[in-house]
């Protein structure tokens, strides 16, 4: 038996699954998961010795790639000052005042310590703010695993095909409302029936959780209008794209503003860090200023926040990272698109920025009930294959491949060739 295989069997008796996050048992691929003994650049070791170029990045936080040098030092040099006091910062003011300054349109933000929780205070100071319950969510958009969030998510709850979770109980799902994304009829017609009872709209700007679904042209601007006009708050769930799709995530990507964002990954440099931020207005509803409880012993750690820094200050003052991320991305997922037309593939390959992935599908893809018509076993055998060759992708047709700072055009190339030789077999 392998490490890995070992350290499975061990694994399962006392953690559900084997796996702290589902995702990671390999289950739709049908695998043993690989237990990982360290990282470096663009290279996760496994217990085995096994060395994979990594696409996962830790679902998006390694933006620099693994150990990154600078983000260690920081860290270290935290670490010495000891790793938690319960109290306040200077080092939470840092980030706090850094990341208003990266997105014009966060002007207060507070420190949680996942995505999950991220979205979970955004949606509460949006319904404390607006005095209603009424929240609208997309179909195979991924917010974490907060009840609310739970109605036809992406990711792991799509990966496992349960569109909804057990343990939720109705009155948990009773006031989200669910669209389709790049359906904007679907958004209207909610509109239209629940108008003022609507607190908010929340949605991936650039869909990641149910592989990488770019919004239509006009979709995000009409959205946005439409939280204007019946006085909605507009929260962009940016934990894959903040800090990804450039220093001001996709807002500035996509020239469009949101009232509240979610964070998380990227701003913790792989620490557990999560954060939700916006119009000051919104966030004063937040304790001890407002009446809208949150809090969290670990909220702004500052080991966590050492990394966070370390990550998110070398993003802003080397905004050339992003230009460079760009052209790996269209190497890479251009050159994607390039075989799938010379092999005639029955595949749709979706980029954004230095996000992407391959539905194993002919038919186009803009949403949920579109990327579920992809073929599973054949992206299990893909999977499989590029595994082997030592190409470590997210173990899900519903997720998406993240390039880093660390990859390498020789990387890349090696990755579109190995894919021509798994196509072409
Ligand atoms: P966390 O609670 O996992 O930190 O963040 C939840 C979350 C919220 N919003 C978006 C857009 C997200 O993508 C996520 C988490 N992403 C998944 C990967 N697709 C995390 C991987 C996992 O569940 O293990």
């Amino acid at each position: 038996m392998t490490g890995s295989e070992t350290l499975y069997e061990k694994a399962v008796i006392h953690i559900p699954g084997g796996v702290n996050s589902p995702v990671r048992a390999f289950g739709s691929v049908g695998m043993t998961p690989r237990f990982i003994a360290s990282a470096e650049g663009a290279y996760l070791t496994d217990v085995d010795g096994n060395r994979y170029l990594d696409y996962v990045g830790s679902w998006g936080p390694m933006i620099l790639g693994h150990a990154n040098p600078l983000v260690l030092e920081k860290v270290e040099e935290a670490c010495r000052k000891g790793l938690s006091f319960g109290a306040a910062t200077e080092a939470e003011v840092e980030m706090a005042e850094l990341i208003c300054s990266m997105v014009p349109s966060v002007e207060m933000i507070r420190m949680v310590n996942s995505g999950t929780e991220a979205v979970m205070s955004a949606i509460r100071a949006a319904r404390g703010y607006t005095g209603r319950n009424k929240i609208i969510k997309f179909e195979g958009c991924y917010h974490g695993h907060c009840d609310a969030m739970l109605v036809k998510a992406g990711s792991g709850v799509m990966t496992a095909g349960v569109p909804d979770s057990a343990g939720v109980p109705s009155g948990g799902t009773q006031d989200t409302l669910l669209a389709v994304y790049n359906d904007i009829s679907s958004v209207e017609n909610l509109f239209d029936i629940w108008g003022k009872e609507i607190a908010a709209v929340i949605i991936e700007p650039a869909a990641a959780n149910m592989g990488v679904v770019p919004p239509k042209e006009g979709f995000l601007q009409r959205l946005r209008d439409l939280c204007t006009e019946n006085e909605s708050v507009l929260i962009f769930d940016e934990v894959i794209t903040g800090f990804r799709l450039g220093r001001a995530g996709a807002q500035e990507y996509y020239g469009i503003q949101a009232d509240l964002t979610t964070y998380g990954k990227i701003i913790g440099g792989g620490m557990p860090v999560g954060a939700y931020g916006g119009k000051r207005e919104i966030m004063e509803v937040v304790a001890p200023v407002g009446s809208v409880y949150q809090a969290g012993t670990l909220s702004g750690n500052p080991v966590a926040m050492a990394a966070g820094m370390a990550q998110l200050t070398y993003l802003n003052e080397h905004p050339e990272v992003y230009e460079e991320l760009s052209c790996l991305g269209e190497m890479l997922y251009g050159g994607m698109k390039k075989m799938c037309q010379e092999l005639s593939l029955p595949c749709q390959v979706h980029t954004v920025g230095s996000l992407g992935c391959m539905f194993f599908t002919e038919q186009a893809v803009q949403d949920y009930t579109s990327a579920r018509t992809s073929n599973t076993e054949q992206f299990c055998r893909y999977f499989r294959y590029m595994l082997e060759q030592g190409i470590y992708a997210a173990p899900s047709q519903f997720e998406a491949m993240f390039l880093s700072a660390a990859h390498t055009k020789e990387n890349v190339q090696y990755t579109l060739d190995t894919m021509h030789k798994y196509f072409e077999k």
